[in-house]
């Protein structure tokens, strides 16, 4: 199939949108570029960090000529906002600079912004054109549009199971099963995350960091559900400050350093409670890592979106199993070194 122009230059759009990655959380990842007839790209531009500068904005600051952008098309990966923020709003910009045409990917989930976007440039005599690319408009923002739809944070499943099905020996230790590679996608992906839970039992077994090492990018802020506080308080989430630990449990609100407990419901907590408070604390990703139980208790909830699972030669013959899926979708098989790695949505 042939791409018309309007699919190349928001094919663009979303490219330079994805340079904001793994800093603009809780906002969303855009990008904007500004086409005119007769010199093509004129001005680029995308969120940089939460906090800062719309895509629209970087984009007009990048134009040389300003004059041109009278005659020129915006292709912006997400409807430009109508609310003052922390700026003002993107699609007051576009009128102001006298845009004719203006092309989008995705419309704002943002209740803020919700259509009213479009309806001031349309209402300003411009024309708009939307659902170009909205599918990977939509797969680029997964985390943001899931926490507006869903209302709770978009949650990526991750294990690494054996040949012959297990995902950790009988003592829960869980080691060599998946490979280097497959190691280091993994810090990939908690760097990509807002946040990360591993389970108590796991917690204990392996006293596992958290963080990212041997990639790029900030490490989450790890989720301890700890209802009463006996978890030892020698475990490495506890006492190294790379990230924030937040301990929810039922007995405490206190702060000190890198530890924050959260007390949620003091009569207990369910697992769409810790959903609830993380998407109140404006959390949009989380990625769970094991044990097998809190993996299991999520699918059995229905409450994931993607999954990853790693599938090694290794044998145990023995061990505790696997999670079980209720409902899914294989998406794509794939060689990370020696395992397979297979990804699934729900
Ligand atoms: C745009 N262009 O590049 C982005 C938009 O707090 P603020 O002012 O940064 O506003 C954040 C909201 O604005 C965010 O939730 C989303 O609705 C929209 N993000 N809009 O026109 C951009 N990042
Ligand atoms: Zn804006």
């Amino acid at each position: 199939m042939q791409a018309s122009p309007d699919v190349l230059f928001m094919r663009r759009a979303l490219q330079i949108a994805r340079l904001g990655e793994g800093k603009v959380a809780p906002n969303p990842l855009v990008g904007c570029v500004l086409v005119h007839p007769e010199h093509g790209i004129i001005g680029e531009g995308w969120h940089p960090y939460f906090g800062g500068p719309h895509a629209e904005v970087n984009a007009i600051r990048s134009v040389h000529n300003e004059d041109w952008l009278r005659e020129s098309t915006a292709y912006v990966t997400l409807e430009p906002c109508s609310h003052f923020g922390k700026t003002p709003p993107c699609a007051d910009l576009l009128v102001a600079k006298g845009i004719p045409r203006v092309v989008i990917c995705n419309t704002d989930p943002n209740p803020l912004v919700a259509g009213k976007g479009i309806e001031k440039l349309r209402s300003a005599g411009i024309e708009v054109q939307t659902g170009i690319l909205e599918k990977e408009g939509a797969q680029l923002n997964r985390f943001f549009f899931t926490s507006f739809i869903k209302k709770r944070p978009f949650i990526t499943l991750k294990w690494a199971q054996t040949s012959d099905g297990f995902i950790a020996r009988e003592d829960g230790s869980s080691k060599w099963i998946s490979s280097v590679e497959s190691r280091l996608r993994v810090h990939s992906w908690r760097a990509e995350h807002q946040a990360i839970l591993v389970g108590s039992g796991t917690l204990r077994t392996d006293d596992p960091m958290l963080t990212v090492r041997g990639w790029k990018g900030k490490s989450p802020v790890r989720i301890v559900l700890d209802p009463d506080l006996t978890l030892p308080t020698h475990l490495r989430v506890f006492s190294d400050p790379t990230s924030e630990t937040w301990v929810l449990n039922q007995v405490k609100d206190e702060s000190t350093g890198h530890l924050h407990f959260k007390r949620l419901n003091p009569l207990g907590f369910t697992l769409a409670d810790v959903l609830d408070h993380l998407q109140k604390d404006g959390i949009q990703s989380l990625f769970i890592e094991g044990g097998s139980r809190l993996l299991q208790s999520f699918i059995d909830a229905g409450l994931w979106d993607e999954a990853f699972v790693f599938k090694s030669d290794v044998v145990f013959g023995t061990g505790i199993k696997a999670p079980v899926f209720q409902h899914h979708q294989f998406i794509t098989s794939e060689h990370s070194g020696p395992d397979i790695l297979q990804k699934f949505i729900h």
